[in-house]
């Protein structure tokens, strides 16, 4: 992976058309997202329209005042935070002057730069390989222009100037490969639950802090980290519950609002802990205005029911409450009554996560191995 100390300056560009709401929230993320991807932001806008304009997004005029601003700033890179196709990239970066990417493509950048493990970087790689897919024209690529950094790196970097028919031929390796890995799991899977031990997988919006809970919950050290998508990687560890019995928890990958459908069928067997899970634990970020939070609940759950686990039982958890304003707690109290209110860093209300986990096991009677003995287990707590 190339990494140059050297900071790549962007300018930011979202394009609202009439219904989208929360305007300034969406510029917010995509200046986190960009940061996490290793930009300086030295610009951002919002550009308001009726409709998107089909050759350049913002209109030509518009178009015009932001090549200045690019040129004033000295960027090298504008983002949107909309889709963008071939045409308009190309177009786009003619009038600009500059490399010009979209939400998708830096979202891909990301999980490139962080993928660790073989799986992880064979699913980036299939994931940029199926956005570039309809970005390949003829025999060439026109994204070659681009020159290297954000939106261009990765796995399949060194591949980029392929055609159509390698790339399709190498996604069909790439995805063989990721079915050996899947069925060596799924056994494993079979295993654990031959054995009888229930599985609890975390699911939540990027940072919501579900790798800190997953720390505080095993005494491990998973990669915590104040950037989006730390983890790519589901790790799997075991915790003892007041019954005495084990259980396995995982961490996996974190959603974000408009997740690029590359990446959720890349991600199928990284993804696939949590359709397997008998109960998730959906870890909410409660710092934020309680709009926002709302909002991310919701396109959590969205995805959730998108790979087949939205009627999976899970536990809601409010986590960061010693950062969070008491009126957004109270509101939200009012609003998820079965909320349980934690901070993974100060271990406010744990004894409440590890019992409710329990309890909710119980429920299900997850924890015992034959129906009969369920109400004794339920009891003892
Ligand atoms: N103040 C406060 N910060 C927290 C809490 N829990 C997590 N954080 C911080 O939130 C940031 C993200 O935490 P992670 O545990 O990496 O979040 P994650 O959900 O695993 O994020 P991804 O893997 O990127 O999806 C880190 O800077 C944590 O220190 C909490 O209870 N209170
Ligand atoms: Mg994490």
């Amino acid at each position: 992976m190339k990494m140059s100390n050297e900071k790549e300056t962007a300018v930011l560009v979202s394009v609202l058309t009439g219904k989208d709401e929360n305007a300034s929230e969406a510029l917010n993320e995509l200046e986190a997202l960009a940061k996490t991807a290793g930009a300086e932001v030295v610009y951002s806008t919002i550009q308001r329209r009726e409709r998107i304009d089909p050759a350049t997004l913002i209109g030509s005029g518009k178009a015009m005042e932001l090549s200045k601003i690019v040129r004033e700033t000295m960027a090298k890179t504008v983002i949107f935070n909309n889709d963008i196709s071939i045409g308009q990239q190309v177009r786009l970066s003619s009038i600009l002057d500059a490399k010009v990417i979209d939400r998708t493509a830096l979202i891909l950048d990301i999980f490139a730069q962080h993928a660790q493990t073989k799986e992880g970087k064979i699913q980036v790689e299939l994931a940029q390989l199926s956005y570039l897919l309809p970005r390949v024209r003829g025999r060439g690529i026109e994204l070659s222009r681009l020159g290297g950094g954000i939106g261009t790196r990765g796995p399949g970097e060194t591949k980029l100037e392929e055609d159509r028919r390698r790339i399709r031929v190498r996604m069909k390796k790439l995805q063989r490969d990721l079915n050996k890995m899947e069925s060596v799991r799924s056994t494993q899977r079979k295993k654990r639950q031959k054995a009888g031990i229930p599985s609890a997988c975390l699911a939540g919006y990027t940072n919501s802090g579900k790798s800190t809970l997953l720390n505080k919950l095993t005494g491990s050290n998973v990669l915590v980290e104040n950037k989006l998508f730390s983890t790519l990687d589901s790790k799997t560890r075991h915790i003892f519950l007041p019954s005495g019995k084990t259980i396995v928890v995982s961490d996996t990958v974190g959603f974000i609002t408009k997740l690029p459908p590359q990446l959720v069928t890349a991600f199928h067997s990284t993804l696939e802990v949590i359709r397997e899970a008998d109960i998730l634990l959906h870890v909410v970020d409660a710092s934020p205005k309680y709009e926002i939070i709302e909002e991310r609940i919701d396109s959590v759950k969205d995805v959730l029911q998108s790979l087949g686990a939205g009627e999976i039982s899970s536990l809601l958890f409010f986590n960061k409450i010693d950062i969070s304003e008491q009126q957004t707690i109270e509101y939200l109290k009012r609003k998820y009554p079965e909320g349980i209110f934690i901070s993974a860093i100060t271990g406010e209300n744990f004894g409440k996560v590890v019992q409710s986990i329990n309890d909710k096991l119980g429920e299900h009677a997850f924890l015992s191995s034959t129906a009969s003995n369920v109400s004794k287990s339920v009891t003892r707590f």
